[in-house]
């Protein structure tokens, strides 16, 4: 199946969420024929007014297209609505978000039921969606033969980045990418709370914390290079022995600016546990093994 300018392939959508509603908006306005469908009233009447089909049922919507995107909000909520619902020969492309573990199921699932089945993890909030230069992407995984047939259509809404056959894997670099930006966003909330009483303004504060941020990013390359080479010596710069040194000084103020440390102390006894294994010439890199050996 491919685009040309005269005839756009058509596609279903089911799920009018913010989510949803984004990517519908996007296709919509790319012109391709578009079938939808939600489960609650009220969400599909504005996208019937910018052309989309709206089907009465999730089985109707099913059968309007080969492609069909859905986009509701668990794996619970896919379940529900697919159950019993002919998928031969249809193309599944699932942007719910899902663990690994529910993505695989729901390949075995999609196959045993004759359908090609791609999971989806979106990097974007709908604003981003349909938006040139906004970074949004989404990764995909699972069918190739589906990625290759599609891509064209997918990639109208964000940029496409397929991880593999395997269909955990665009979940799993999903939510790899949005665990590391809990991290971030942990250490900005420890920042702002160690000046918070201060006669420091928080928006004078924020680009020189955002400024730090992006400075440090290197560190994401290095890390990934010593876990390449197994050698954990490599390059090091600020040794973990001085690391762990200086994080007294990161607990002791925090102490004296009254802020807790829960969220900075798991980290820097993951720290600690390395350095008391004589790993003190090592970089940090080691806290990742740690935490690996603990999950199996
Ligand atoms: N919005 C965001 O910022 C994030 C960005 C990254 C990716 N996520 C994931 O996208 C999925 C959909 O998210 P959403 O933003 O569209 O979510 P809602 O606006 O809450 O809409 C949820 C839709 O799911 C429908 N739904 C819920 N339960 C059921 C069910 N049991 N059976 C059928 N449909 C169901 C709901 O329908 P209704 O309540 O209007 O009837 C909405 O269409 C999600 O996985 C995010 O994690 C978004």
């Amino acid at each position: 199946m491919t685009d040309n300018a005269f005839e756009k392939s058509p596609l279903t959508l089911l799920g009018l969420g913010a989510m949803g509603t984004a990517l519908a908006r996007a296709w919509l306005a790319a012109g391709h024929p578009l079938t939808v469908w939600n489960r609650g009233p009220g969400r599909a009447e504005p996208l019937a007014a910018a052309g989309a089909t709206v089907a009465g049922t999730a089985a109707e919507a099913v059968a309007a297209s080969r492609l069909v995107v859905v986009c509701l909000l668990d794996d619970a909520s896919v379940d529900e609505t697919l159950t019993g619902i002919d998928l031969a020969g249809k193309d599944l492309v699932d942007l719910t978000t899902s663990t690994p573990a529910q993505a695989r199921a729901r390949a075995t699932w999609a196959r045993e039921r004759g359908a090609r089945f791609l999971d989806g993890g979106i990097m974007a909030v709908p604003p981003m969606i349909g938006t040139p230069g906004s970074g949004a992407y989404v990764f995909y995984s699972g069918s190739r033969a589906l990625f290759d047939a599609h891509r064209a259509v997918l990639a109208i809404p964000a940029g496409t980045s397929y991880v593999g056959e395997d269909a955990g894997f665009a979940a799993l670099h999903d939510v790899a990418l949005l665990s590391a930006m809990y991290g971030m966003f942990a250490g900005v909330a420890h920042a702002f709370a160690l000046i918070r009483k201060e006669k420091i303004e928080p928006t004078a504060f924020a680009p020189l914390l955002a400024d730090w941020l992006v400075a440090m990013t290197p560190s994401v390359h290095a890390t990934a290079a010593q876990l390449a080479e197994g050698d954990y010596t490599q390059g090091v710069v600020s040794n973990l022995a001085m690391q762990v040194a200086g994080s007294a000084t990161l607990l002791r103020t925090a102490e004296e600016q009254g802020v807790s440390n829960e969220l900075l102390t798991p980290y820097l006894s993951l720290l600690e546990r390395l350095l008391a294994d004589g790993r003190g010439n090592e970089s940090t890199t080691g806290a990742v093994d740690l935490l690996a050996l603990r999950a199996t």
